[in-house]
């Protein structure tokens, strides 16, 4: 089901005309109001009247995260605080969350852009839908509630945590939708098993995943696992949250973006430079209906390229790839760019590891040392009775070979017993960097 058929099936000249015309509203707005965006205009060069086709958006400089803190917590509001009615932050554990702001009127759009990205999950009106994003400043939790209600279903605002009582809730609700972390889905899985019940046989029948990067294999394993359909789900807070862009389940190749009210580019990091569609690089969004807090190319840090091909769900939207990765999360091994998403994929083809994993980087004299370490499954881990089997070895051996043949790199591997990381409630910790550590 289609949620909003006029914005998401709209043919692509009539939606370059609807941006064009935010687009050109929202920077007139922003240089009028933001002292931050006309100084940076002026410094430019640019006026709002510049902009007088899509491509003239080229001629605007971007923010940052870094322009965000600077203007903690609330100066890059477009609004008096009065129009204000919620405010959100980043979920960055270290120093001051950057802030964002909505009014009731970026409300009301958040929680249609939700709806519309929960009915291209396969959600429907009447679903009873189990919300294990996390609620506080984090957008996951609300932004998915107002959506899922919006759209007609009724929401179990459970949040993260407490996983026992999450399985309960499930098999006496009978939801038909879970949103969640990925990593959080492995821990929800985990804990019905331990439960002794069979995670393929509950009420669930979708599942709208995201917030963190994931790779298609994990899809694979959270699908197998749940028999259900998994989809990404993308946002940013800085951005909206969590619906920014989302798969449809007809076709799960690529997210469509809600470019009614968000202007996609995709350049590169280091010289901004803007990329053709199909290209990989930094992606870079532009509100065209916030009130409270429009961000005028915003480099997101994530990586990921643009499709304009039409789907087969009926959407004419631009999608987004999967991303790849956060451009700060990008690991150079001896030369080489990889991010754990890549790691990922390939310890998620061995049945004996289980999809628990951390990257941990230590100092070695002047040299980096990359090392992978990975869980055995529970299964595996009672077949081989010790984790010091011999049969380890060529185990071993063979992820580092498929390891070096996809990805060009060389890692140190440490197989774990079961249960030795830590599991997550919201946002996976794929990488431990105990360089500076004394
Ligand atoms: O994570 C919003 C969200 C909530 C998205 C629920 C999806 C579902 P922030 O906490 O501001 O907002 O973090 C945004 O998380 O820049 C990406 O690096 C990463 N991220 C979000 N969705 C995905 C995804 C929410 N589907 C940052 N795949 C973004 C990969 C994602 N990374």
């Amino acid at each position: 089901m289609i949620f909003n058929v006029e914005m998401e099936t709209l043919p692509r000249e009539k939606m370059a005309e609807v941006q064009l015309k935010r687009l050109q509203e929202t920077v007139k707005r922003v240089y009028e109001r933001v002292p931050f965006h006309q100084k940076a205009f002026d410094e430019a060069g640019v006026k709002p009247e510049d902009i007088q086709t899509l491509d003239d958006i080229q001629k605007l400089p971007f923010m940052k995260k870094k322009d965000l803190r600077e203007n903690y917590p609330f100066n890059l509001f477009a609004v008096d605080m009065k129009e204000v009615s919620r405010i959100h932050g980043s979920s960055g554990t270290k120093g001051k969350p950057t802030v964002v702001g909505y009014t009731k009127n970026d409300i009301e759009n958040w929680s249609e852009i939700v709806a519309r990205a929960i009915c291209s999950a396969g959600g429907e009106p009447g679903d009873i839908f189990h919300n294990a994003y996390g609620y506080g400043l984090f957008t996951g939790g609300l932004g998915l509630h107002y959506g899922i209600e919006r759209m007609g279903a009724a929401v179990v605002p459970i949040s993260g945590g407490n996983t026992p009582r999450q399985i309960t809730l499930i098999e006496d609700f009978q939801p038909r939708g879970l949103a969640a972390t990925p990593s959080y889905v492995l821990n929800i899985v985990e804990e019905m098993k331990k439960q002794g019940m069979n995670p393929r046989e509950t009420s669930l029948k979708y599942g709208i995943f995201g917030a963190e990067p994931w790779s298609e294999e994990m899809r694979e394993q959270l699908e197998e696992a749940l028999d259900i359909k998994a989809v990404d789900i993308y946002g940013l807070s800085e951005v909206m949250g969590p619906g920014v862009s989302i798969e449809c389940h007809e076709a799960q190749d690529g997210l469509h973006i809600a470019e009614d009210h968000f202007l996609a580019e995709i350049v590169d990091p280091n010289t901004g430079e803007v990329l053709p569609y199909g290209q990989e690089g930094e992606l870079v969004f532009t509100s065209l209906t916030k009130e409270a807090f429009p961000v005028i190319r915003y480099r997101t840090g994530d990586i990921a390229s643009l499709n304009p091909a039409p789907c087969k769900c009926g959407r004419t939207t631009l999608r987004m790839s999967r991303i790849k990765g956060r451009v700060d999360d990008m690991l150079i091994i001896r030369g080489v760019n990889v991010f754990p998403t890549e790691i990922e994929a390939v310890l998620l083809t061995f049945k004996q590891l289980a999809p628990h994993y951390q990257v941990v980087i230590e100092r070695d004299g002047a040299l980096d040392r990359f090392e992978v370490h990975c869980e055995l499954t529970p299964e595996y881990m009672s077949e081989i009775g010790s984790i010091d089997s011999p049969d380890l070895v060529p185990l071993k051996k063979a992820i580092g070979h498929d390891i070096k043949c996809s990805l060009g790199v060389t890692v140190v591997l440490r197989l774990l017993p079961p249960n030795s990381l830590v599991r997550s409630e919201s946002k996976a910790m794929r990488i431990v960097d105990n360089r500076n550590k004394a």
